[in-house]
């Protein structure tokens, strides 16, 4: 893609209503735009990022067993009553009305329309346990939207459901989820730290928020540092190990501000290893046993007798993932940004010295972006007038982490190449190739 046909619509200067370096970041370099308060537009390249996002998320559910659907965003309000939750959910849903005067609403969460679809059609307690997922747009009128994509009203969710027979089934398949979120986020290069959390609206009593350090975020948790060093690497898909897995993670202090317990706190973390600090939260996993399939009678035969279903959900914020992953990777010092080489708009931007009357660099260019798409790497050329500073700088907010820069110098099969924010080094094509898709592998 040459830069110049791209939609990427960068602008001179950060936008004055953003507050926080991801709404900045997403708005300077034309990620989204907004619509209405606290609802995006995505263009190009904050587009390719979520949709990157998204297929991560997508094979880590897919890796444990979940099968993926796709519901409606909108929902009949009938479920919604059978549960009680039409009454309790308040203003953050959206509630509008069909031309038939039938209540609907913009789905926030899932879980009544998941609980009817799976109660017409599992019977018996021979189809468990069942995982299934969806990603879809949900919608919260929230009070105050701010932060761009991070508090906004219509976002991108991934949402998973599991249907078990008993309590020990359903933590089984609770505890699949929480590696499955581990294993997600390292993808993303994210450290993330799963803390025991407060269950709100969706319910239930085993809760846990999966949440990423940064001073910006809305969450306040206290935690001991050690947690950090629980690995997931080795961790298999059964009970035992899963069970060891949790057992590890239980081990150190680690909850939201709602469950903080200063005493608690003091009296289970040594000083050294106290950490009160903020996060953002990107994942929240609930196990809530039968709080609607009771109501909503969503049972299956067991050996003659009938059982309620035993339920949980699992939530990943795929959009506000985009703005987490700025917050998170943003060097404020230096003004550099640098996506994850898996999760990257695209896989190499290529930064030739273009004038008018010159246009060598520019050919030099498109002879590599050639090769590279031989090998299917996705580039980007800036195929602009504008100074070399000017392209470093702007290619510094993109945040393509591989960066070929053409100059006069260059000749031949060798190039200059940047591993954003690093010195630059010399690579021929081949090796260029060979790095982009190692770094993509990490
Ligand atoms: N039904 C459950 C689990 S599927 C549920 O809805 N959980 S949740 O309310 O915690 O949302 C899941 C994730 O969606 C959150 O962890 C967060 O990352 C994201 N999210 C929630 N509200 C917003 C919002 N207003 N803007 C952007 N992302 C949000």
């Amino acid at each position: 893609m040459f830069f110049s046909k791209s939609f990427i619509p960068i602008l001179k200067n950060n936008p004055a209503e953003a507050k926080i370096k991801s709404h900045q970041l997403m708005l300077r370099t034309g990620m989204i735009k907004q619509s209405s308060a606290g609802i995006y537009s995505w263009l190009p390249l904050g587009f390719k990022v979520m949709k990157k996002i998204e297929q991560i998320v997508r094979e880590e559910q897919d890796k444990i067993g979940a099968q993926e659907i796709l519901m409606p965003t909108i929902q009949s309000a009938e479920i919604w009553k059978e549960s009680g939750r039409y009454k309790d959910y308040g203003e953050e849903m959206l509630r509008i009305k069909d031309r038939q005067s039938r209540d609907m609403l913009y789905g926030p969460t899932n879980e009544e329309l998941i609980t009817d679809i799976f109660r017409t059609s599992i019977k018996s307690y021979k189809s468990l346990p069942q995982l299934l997922y969806h990603i879809q747009w949900k919608f919260r009128d929230e009070l105050r939207p701010r932060f761009g994509i991070m508090r906004c009203r219509e976002f991108y969710m991934k949402d998973a459901y599991s249907f078990d027979i008993n309590d020990e089934e359903a933590l089984f398949s609770y505890n699949k989820f929480f590696l499955a979120y581990l294993k997600t986020f390292k993808r993303l290069n994210l450290s993330a730290i799963p803390m025991a959390a407060d269950t709100g609206p969706i319910g239930g009593n085993l809760s846990h928020e999966f949440i990423i350090l940064a001073d910006t975020g809305e969450s306040k948790i206290y935690t001991d540092k050690r947690i950090f060093k629980v690995n997931s690497d080795n961790t298999k898909l059964e009970k035992e190990s899963l069970n060891k897995l949790r057992d590890e993670f239980k081990k150190f202090y680690s909850v939201t501000d709602e469950k903080y317990d200063e005493n608690e706190f003091n009296n289970k973390v040594p000083e050294e290893f106290r950490l009160k600090t903020k996060g953002i939260e990107v994942g929240h996993i609930f196990y809530f046993g039968d709080k609607y399939s009771m109501p909503m009678n969503s049972s299956v035969d067991h050996q003659g007798k009938k059982e309620f279903v035993k339920m949980g959900s699992y939530g990943v914020g795929v959009s506000r993932l985009v703005g987490a992953i700025i917050e998170a990777k943003y060097n404020d010092k230096k003004e550099i940004m640098k996506w994850p080489q898996s999760i990257s708009p695209y896989d190499c931007a290529i930064i030739p010295l273009v004038t008018k009357g010159d246009k060598k660099n520019l050919e030099k260019s498109i002879n590599l972006s050639k090769k590279l798409k031989e090998y299917n790497i996705d580039y980007l050329i800036d195929d602009s007038e504008e100074s070399f500073s000017a392209k470093i700088k702007k290619f510094n907010l993109i945040g393509i982490p591989s960066q070929v820069v053409v100059g006069n110098k260059t000749e031949g099969d060798n190039f200059e190449f940047i591993n954003i924010g690093k010195e630059s080094i010399n690579l021929n094509s081949n090796q260029i190739i060979e790095f982009i898709n190692q770094s993509k592998k990490n």
